[in-house]
């Protein structure tokens, strides 16, 4: 199996979060966005990361990549059993794809500092607005870390790179929450080196 990835795209690290996490060898070619491989840009019509060839199968999107793997490879699972809480997963995922990536996205691409910072504001407004739900278990609505910590780790490890700080008392339950799943042997291995560098342990 193949995963282009980019070092730095939150979307890609998604993917390689859950590689890592089940421990599943795979060959990581590094692309840069923008000018990305001929054979990527033949196999991939949106022409984007994270991309994953497995034999003649060819994903693209990160959520379709990770549900895949997590059926391909079913240990440890990574998605609960029962339907009902699967749908709640798959909609806290969809969410977090939708506000916080999407965030993420505009700041990246913001030209201008005064906008970028208004991104950043309703970023991290929009993540504390979910602080309760990060104190009822110690991962997202779970005991075990599940496909929607694989979807929100890349981005609170990319906030002190983006300068967001979140506050230390109420934002503390995500902070604690955070602290928990980047200490895991998984994300540690799934970080690229420029992640590496995005902020201290
Ligand atoms: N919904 C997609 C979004 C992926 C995405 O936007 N990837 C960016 C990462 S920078 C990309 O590949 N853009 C194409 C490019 O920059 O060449 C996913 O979840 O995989």
């Amino acid at each position: 199996m193949t995963l282009f990835s980019a070092p730095t795209d939150p979307w890609s690290h998604r993917a390689r979060i859950v590689l890592a996490e089940k421990g599943i060898g795979i060959d990581i070619v590094n692309v840069e966005p923008g000018r990305l491989p001929e054979d990527l840009l033949d196999l991939n019509p949106y022409h984007s990361v994270p991309t994953l060839v497995d034999r003649d199968l060819v994903l693209y999107d990160s959520r379709v990549i990770i549900e895949y793997l997590d059926e391909r490879f079913p240990h440890p699972p990574l998605m609960p059993v029962d339907p009902v809480t699967r749908a709640q997963f798959r909609l806290a995922m969809y969410r977090i794809e939708r506000d916080w990536y999407r965030l993420l996205q505009q700041i990246e691409r913001e030209p201008d500092k005064k906008q970028a910072l208004k991104h950043k504001k309703v970023l991290r407004d929009t993540i504390l607005q979910s602080v309760e739900l990060f104190k009822v278990k110690p991962y997202f609505l779970s005991d075990e870390f599940s496909l929607v910590d694989a979807t929100i780790a890349p981005v609170l490890w990319r906030l002190p790179h983006y300068e967001i700080d979140l506050p230390r008392d109420s934002g503390q339950p995500i902070v604690k929450y955070a602290s928990l799943v980047f200490s895991r042997h998984g994300f540690r291995d799934s970080l690229s080196d420029v992640e590496q560098e995005m902020r201290a342990f």
